[in-house]
């Protein structure tokens, strides 16, 4: 009798003790579950409504595709989200299709930019998940139609080039636009062993850092014709952003010492030029640059992709309270405006399209420092997401961060970046994901052990 109580006392003991630990994670695992089935509902109103085209419109249930013909960029973005969830009936499902059914042989005109980020880095990333020829196929030629567009004076790639005849349009680019492919472009010569892709993309880079200041800075806009400035702006956001971030992420991946350098360079630049203490918080502003005089305290939210990539290249400190400035953007509204002016705090563009980038650093903070508080930022942000954003079938972008009045249209990282980032900063497997792999800037995950070692 007594030896039952003292083993009931202790089944009580060891009850209770779980009982501490157990909530946090159990809940944390209901999150990423929830996350999950939030993709595959997302995934099915796309399947009902707009299967084989670019992307889905909630509202009306109906679909948009970017060109006269479709690309089915929502599938081919959403294909790694799949693999990372473990939703892969799903995935083999999308696999089947590109190989079996689409065909890229298209007289269309297509952005460089968008098309390499989403289509060949979707391509990419399918095939890492794969190791199936004929997605690498597909990829490469993708990437060789791409190839026309790098054909300038300069080298950096027109705006935009016809993937049948390789005609090619457009000598006005921003930074963004014509310097973001070492990554995709490294990533296929790397599987395919063929150089000419990391060769063009690296060309591209260069010839932009070649084009800085005599104090180190870039402009926004660049004519790819004669390399004059158009856009003496310089700042991290929104049209430079993915320039600087895969001139990190690419050394990290790829480890060519070259961009390491045009990297240790740029950011000391900009951290020198850019960084603006405002009402005590922390901005990167727009600086002209030539002089670095600070000419616009406004930010765009894609702005906030940044504080992952101080994080990962190792700035812990600036990246957490750059991180903080976002936050309390978020808060002022529930969601964050896609044009702020901090210097006046006016919002300027009201805009929210389910954009990724403050949940991607988010969740980067949270791995790399272990502090909870960031984990909680994304259970704000999923929570207003879901209260502002989410209709009887899918997620759609606000027209109005203040009035929360609603546009038609879901964007393709939101299946790419968005639902993952969410989805990594709750399951168990976020933290040791992150780790193993590089993103690319639309958030396909790239394994570190395929590459080279540095
Ligand atoms: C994505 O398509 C990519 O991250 C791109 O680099 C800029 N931002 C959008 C999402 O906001």
């Amino acid at each position: 009798m007594k030896k039952n109580v003292l083993i009931m006392v202790f089944l009580m003991l060891l009850t209770g003790i779980n009982s501490c630990k157990q909530p946090a994670e159990d809940k944390n695992l209901a999150t990423a579950n929830q996350i999950k089935d939030e993709f595959r509902i997302s995934w099915q109103a796309y399947k009902k409504y707009a299967w084989k085209h670019d992307g889905l419109n909630p509202v009306s249930k109906s679909w948009t595709d970017w060109y006269e013909k479709s690309l089915h960029i929502s599938p081919i973005d959403a294909y790694s989200t799949m693999r990372v969830m473990g939703l892969d009936a799903e995935a083999d499902e999308v696999l089947r299709y590109i190989v079996d059914s689409v065909n890229f042989d298209a007289d269309i005109f297509v952005k460089t930019f968008e098309v390499n980020i989403r289509i060949l880095g979707g391509l990419l990333s399918m095939y890492q998940f794969t190791m199936d020829k004929d997605v690498l196929a597909k990829a490469e030629d993708f990437g060789r139609r791409m190839l026309p567009a790098f054909e300038s004076p300069t080298g950096i790639p027109y705006y935009s080039v016809n993937l049948k005849t390789g005609a090619v349009k457009g000598e006005r680019v921003n930074v963004a636009e014509g310097g973001s492919y070492l990554f995709e472009m490294g990533i296929l010569s790397h599987f395919t062993g063929n150089p000419v892709y990391y060769e063009k993309a690296k060309r591209a880079s260069r010839t932009i850092y070649n084009h800085r200041s005599a104090i180190g800075l870039i402009g926004q806009d660049i004519n790819i014709e004669t390399g004059e400035w158009l856009d003496k702006n310089s700042h991290i956001g929104c049209c430079i952003d993915s320039y600087y971030e895969y001139l990190y992420k690419s050394w990290l991946l790829l480890g060519d010492p070259e961009v390491k350098e045009i990297w240790d360079n740029s950011i000391t630049a900009i951290n020198k030029y850019l960084i603006d203490e405002h009402d005590s918080r922390m901005w990167y502003a727009q600086a002209d640059m030539n002089s670095g005089e600070i000419t616009k305290r406004i930010v765009t939210l894609y702005d906030a992709y940044f504080p992952a990539i101080l994080a990962i290249s190792g700035d812990i400190p600036k990246a957490e309270k750059f991180q903080e400035s976002w936050y309390w953007l978020w808060n002022k509204n529930g969601l964050e405006p896609s044009v702020y002016d901090y210097g006046r705090d006016s919002i300027t563009g009201p805009n929210y399209d389910l954009n990724p980038e403050i949940i991607e650093s988010a969740y980067y903070l949270f791995c790399l420092t272990g502090n909870e508080k960031y984990r909680q930022m994304n259970e704000k942000f999923w929570n207003d997401l879901i209260k502002y954003c989410k209709n009887d079938v899918a997620f759609t972008s606000i027209e109005n961060v203040i009035t929360k009045e609603r546009k038609d249209y879901m964007p393709t990282f939101f299946f790419a970046e968005t639902l993952k980032y969410f989805y990594l900063t709750f399951t168990p497997e976020g933290k040791k994901f992150l780790n193993n792999n590089v993103f690319s800037t639309e958030a396909h995950p790239f394994r570190k052990d395929l590459f080279v070692k540095k």
